[in-house]
């Protein structure tokens, strides 16, 4: 079975990716743990983890091969191969005017993709939704963009805790109970339910 690995990195989100496969958007503020994410979803390390915030500057590719559903039969048909594209994270304060025009016309193109099946949004499970994570709201809004939440870092706060910020990050968001996800990257807590979410969002657009 093939395994999640780095197709490229590439400075503008317009290029075609061969083989054309469906596409779902890593979208999330700084540090929010997006590389950290996508490394617990592939199983390994494919994603570097920055020490600093704001490093990413460019659409980083990562191919998930067609996969076989988990627990089934050798007959099975497969679960279709998607593109992870990873984004810069938005909303850290250190960067220039001009390099935030350059991230936000970034994920304008990547969200305008004719490929995207929609976006994993991620959202720090200690902090209220930013203006920022708004304003990105209010992008995918525009475009129809299908929305799937992830809640990063639960292993953050004790578990009888973590239900109720879901519910109020879900609440805020006015998300579906469907649309969001708590996950972890350090306990795993999530990530295979996040894996077959995603699966759905990207069956949802091939036939
Ligand atoms: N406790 C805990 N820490 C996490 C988790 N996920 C990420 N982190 C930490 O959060 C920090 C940021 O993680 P990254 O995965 O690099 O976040 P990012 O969103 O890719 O950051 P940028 O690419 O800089 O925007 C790192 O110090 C990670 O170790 C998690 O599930 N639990
Ligand atoms: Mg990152």
């Amino acid at each position: 079975m093939l395994r999640p690995y780095f197709v490229g990195s590439f400075p503008s989100a317009d290029v075609p990716l061969h083989p054309p496969l469906p596409e779902i958007a890593l979208l999330g503020r700084s540090n929010v743990g997006k590389s950290s994410l996508l490394n617990a979803l592939a199983g390994r390390r494919i994603a570097k983890i920055s020490a600093t915030p704001g490093k990413t500057r460019a659409m980083n590719v990562f191919e998930m091969p067609a996969r076989r559903p988990v627990g089934a039969q050798h007959a099975a048909p497969l679960h279709h191969a998607y593109y992870i594209l990873d984004l810069p994270g938005y909303g850290y304060a250190k960067v220039s005017h001009a390099e935030r025009g350059a991230l936000r016309r970034l994920v304008i193109a990547a969200l305008d993709r004719p490929r995207l099946a929609g976006v994993l949004w991620l959202l720090d499970v200690r902090r209220e939704p930013s203006d920022e994570d708004c304003g990105m709201q209010d992008l995918f809004a525009a475009r129809s963009t299908r929305v799937l939440a992830a809640v990063t870092k639960s292993d953050k706060l004790p578990r009888g805790q973590r239900p109720a910020r879901e519910q109020a990050i879900r609440a805020t968001l006015g998300l579906e109970g469907d649309q969001i996800v708590l996950t972890s990257a350090r306990s795993q807590e999530g990530v295979a339910e996040l894996k077959e979410a995603m699966q759905q969002l990207i069956e949802g657009t091939v036939s």
